[in-house]
Order: C-alpha cells, then sequence, then structure tokens
C-alpha cells in the first residue's frame, strides 16, 4: 500500500458556500498540525483556523473533522478541512498542503481506491460509489444505494465460496481416490454446482433492468414528416430543444434529450421524419432514424392526425412490442373521425393527443412512465449493473456448465477454478490488478 499522504478538494470545484479538501494517509496529522489545527478529537467537527505554514497568514476560519485510522473511509489517518468555497481559499489551502513535505494531490479515484485496498468496500460497492454520484434520478440513486450496501458483494461471495466449496470437494475425490470418502461426495458437490448454475441463470435472466436503470431507458420518436414529433419532443422536454415548423422534414439529425419520469431516468430521441427522399442529408437522417426505432427499448410512432385515417405505411412497418402508437393533432379530428378510430383496430392506436391544445397527454406520459418504470424497475433484490458483471457470469456460468459436462475430474476442477476466479474478479478478490485501472479510472478527483 501506497504511503503518500494525498489530498484533493472533494466538492465540485467552482465558488460554493463550503468546500471540502480531504487528507488521506500517515502524515494527515502532521499536516494539521502545520496549520495550526489542534483538535484530535475523532469523528468530532472542530472549529480551526487554518493558517498557512510558511507565512502564518490565515486562510480561512473553517471547521475540521479528524478520523484516526483505521476508523475512516480510506482506513487510513483521514481529516476533512470544511473550509468556505471561494477560489482564493480553496487554492490558498491547497497550495498550502502541497508546500507541506510527504503531502502530494490525489489521483482520480485514489481516495476509494485506498477504501478498497483496506478492505473497506469491495469492486461492486466501488462502483456503486462511484454510480451513486453519477445519479441523476431518484431510482437510479436507490440501486446504488442497494449496491453500495453490498446488495451484490454478498451474493457474488456467497457464490464464490460454495463454488469453492465444492472444489475442494472434487479435489479430495481426485487426490484419496482410494480413500473411505464417502460415496455421496461426488453427488452432492455436482448438485451444488447445478444448484448454483441455476440461481445465476436467474440472476442473470434480467431482462438487463439494471443496467437500464444506470444507463437510462432509451425511447425514439419516429413517424411521417409534419406528424408534430419535435413538437412532442419540446413538450415532453419543456424547452426548445428542437426546430418546430409547418416545413415538412424540418429535422434531420436526432436530438437527444434528457428526461426524469417519476425517477426513471429516460433518454428520449426526436428523429427525422421517414420518408423516402432524393436530399441526401435527409436520408442520413431517415436513416439514423430507423437505426434508433431500432435500438431503443420503447419507440414512440407518431402520425399526423391532419390525414387521418390516411396512415404511413413507412412508419406502420415498425411496429412491434415496444411501439406506442399515438395520432397527434386529435384537435383537427372532427366529430366522426373519432368514431372511425374505434374500428380501425389493425393501427394498435394507444393513444389520440394534441400537442397543441394537449389533449391526451397526461395520460401518454403516464403510459410512458409504467412502460419505463416495467424495464428498468428493480424488484427487492439488486439487479447486474454493468456490462462488466455481466461479461464475469457469463463466464462462471459456462465454466461451470463445462465443469458438470467433463469426464475427467481433473478437467472438471480446472473449470471450476474458472468459474470462482471469474466471481472472485467481479468483487475484487483475485486476478484484480489489472481490473482496479478499469474500475477506478472513472472516478474523479477527490473521491
Ligand atoms: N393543429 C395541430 N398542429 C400541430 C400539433 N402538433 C404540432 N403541430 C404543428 O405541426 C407542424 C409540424 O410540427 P413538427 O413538430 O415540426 O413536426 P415533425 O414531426 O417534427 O416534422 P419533421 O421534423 O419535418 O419530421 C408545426 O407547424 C406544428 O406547429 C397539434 O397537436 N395540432
Ligand atoms: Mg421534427
Amino acid at each position: 500500500m501506497s504511503s503518500d499522504t494525498i489530498f484533493a478538494l472533494a466538492t465540485a470545484p467552482g465558488r460554493s458556500g463550503i468546500a471540502i479538501i480531504r487528507i488521506s494517509g500517515p502524515k494527515t496529522g502532521k499536516a494539521l498540525d502545520r496549520l495550526g489545527v489542534a483538535s484530535r478529537k475523532p469523528r468530532v467537527m472542530a472549529r480551526a483556523c487554518l493558517k498557512d505554514p510558511a507565512t502564518s497568514e490565515t486562510l480561512d476560519d473553517g471547521l475540521v473533522v479528524w478520523f484516526e485510522g483505521p476508523k475512516s473511509f480510506t482506513g487510513e489517518d483521514l481529516a476533512e478541512l470544511h473550509v468556505h468555497g471561494g477560489r482564493a481559499v480553496v487554492e490558498g489551502v491547497l497550495a498550502a498542503l502541497n508546500s507541506i513535505g510527504g503531502l502530494r494531490p490525489a489521483e482520480p479515484g485514489e481516495f476509494t481506491r485506498r477504501a478498497f485496498d483496506a478492505g473497506k468496500l469491495d469492486l461492486t460497492q466501488a462502483e456503486a460509489l462511484a454510480d451513486l454520484i453519477d445519479a441523476d434520478t431518484r431510482a437510479q440513486a436507490r440501486q446504488a444505494l442497494r449496491q453500495m450496501g453490498g446488495a451484490l458483494k454478498t451474493r457474488y461471495d456467497d457464490w464464490r465460496d460454495r463454488l469453492i466449496k465444492a472444489l475442494a470437494h472434487l479435489e479430495a475425490v481426485i487426490d484419496f481416490p482410494d480413500e473411505d470418502l464417502p460415496v455421496e461426495t461426488a453427488d452432492a458437490l455436482w448438485t451444488s454446482v447445478e444448484t448454483l448454475e441455476n440461481e445465476l441463470g436467474a440472476h442473470m435472466a434480467d431482462n438487463g433492468r439494471g443496467e437500464r436503470l444506470r444507463n437510462g431507458v432509451h425511447v425514439a420518436i419516429i413517424g411521417p414528416p409534419n406528424a408534430g414529433k419535435s413538437s412532442l419532443l419540446n413538450l415532453l422536454a419543456q424547452r426548445d430543444a428542437a426546430i418546430v415548423s409547418e416545413t415538412a422534414g424540418t429535422t434531420r439529425d436526432v436530438i437527444d434529450v434528457h428526461l426524469d419520469l417519476d425517477g426513471y431516468p429516460v433518454l428520449i430521441a426526436d428523429t427525422a421524419g421517414l420518408r423516402d427522399t432524393e436530399n441526401v442529408v435527409e436520408d442520413e437522417g431517415v436513416r439514423r432514424a430507423r437505426d434508433r426505432a431500432e435500438n431503443a427499448d420503447l419507440v414512440i410512432a407518431l402520425f399526423d392526425g391532419a390525414i387521418y385515417p390516411e396512415r404511413d405505411e413507412a412508419t406502420i412497418t415498425l411496429i412491434d412490442e415496444k411501439t406506442l402508437v399515438v395520432i397527434n393533432k386529435s384537435d383537427l379530428l372532427d366529430q366522426a373521425r373519432e368514431q372511425e378510430r374505434d374500428v380501425e383496430d389493425d393501427w394498435r392506436v394507444t393513444h389520440f393527443v394534441s400537442v397543441k391544445d394537449g389533449f391526451g397527454i397526461d395520460l401518454l406520459i403516464a403510459t410512458l412512465t409504467q412502460r419505463v418504470a416495467g424495464l428498468c424497475d428493480a424488484r427487492a433484490e439488486a439487479p447486474i449493473t454493468r456490462a462488466r458483471h455481466r461479461h464475469a457470469l457469463e463466464e462462471c456460468r459456462d465454466a461451470m456448465a463445462r465443469a458438470r459436462a467433463s469426464t475427467l475430474p481433473e478437467l472438471a476442477a480446472e473449470d471450476l477454478r474458472l468459474a470462482a476466479r471469474a466471481l472472485g474478479r467481479l468483487t475484487g478478490h483475485v486476478d484484480v490488478e489489472e481490473l482496479l485501472d478499469l474500475v477506478f479510472r472513472d472516478f474523479c478527483i477527490g473521491k
């Protein structure tokens, strides 16, 4: 473990009421001495006048908390300086810390890395901490908090323990073929591997809920030109994100907007109206629109009510289970047309709306929210939140399947070892070095 003492601004840079500077490492106490901070009562905030070690000039009148290792986030001696969040104050204190021998600015994610090295958290918890800091919506924060509390760690550790136990049994069978091992040892071990495989399979068959909640649900608005797609996007975004005009073919690029639907993160895309065109730019827009529709979790197919019941074939062909069919401009539909809509069931119309007068919009948002929640709703248990987890779990499952199918016990043992190692990589138990950089790279300085 590194013996450097590190420091960094832990709060966002820029002006603020309060800024927090964190120091961690063996020289933390010395750093406090040099700043003129006397209090060493653990986990108690103390008022302190911070002085420049070189000039004794007052840098700030703030608060300091001292955490004596190992009872700290990093497991080392650690202090937090709560100072006034002006640029001059923060820079003054950071410069003062930098002037103290044995102290250096922290690398991105270094505090959390030290917490990991000290065994304060495993990799899934470190990732959850990053997710919590990045969480934009309540549901994302809830998921991150649950994972940070060890929901994934507990499960993966348990699986790994059971695999290692099965491996130990198998090795006993290999090493002592002539001993009087209970006959059921071999049977029991394979039953337990099969049970594990099933549990793993169930955990993986989560339809990507956790990853979706972490990344946001992708929704695409598609439809013929002039249907009001951009108007709908602007209404949902509550701002003029996309240009609206009566000219068909206005939107060319895909325009993405982030929405928070009842705590669920959504990335909604406005796209170019679908039509055949000679214009190369518009044609590229149409290609991108189709591409988005294909890759989206949910699609809103928006039709132009001004020409209803005439329908746009290009859009109709894209309708599938993930599509909400919406007719816009219902303000233009007369009574007769409204009755007609009841017969048109092959359209699979779910909503008539008018972006212009707001008709049906609340219901559309409610349906959208419900569908979004259904796609990423976290059940009580913790779902997989990253592709990294999924890859390791796949590797583990495949290795277990190979082990069970193997006719040579020695080969089966090797596969069980690989399976356990895959789980170990998830939590950071074995083979972690190359992974650590990957995981901590996403952190910013001060975490
Ligand atoms: N009457 C009526 N007009 C609407 C409604 N919604 C949109 N419009 C109008 O329809 C026209 C086209 O709207 P846009 O939002 O630009 O349509 P679009 O689907 O994005 O069109 P493209 O980008 O060309 O594919 C504009 O003049 C809007 O003001 C509505 O509910 N009722
Ligand atoms: Mg548009």
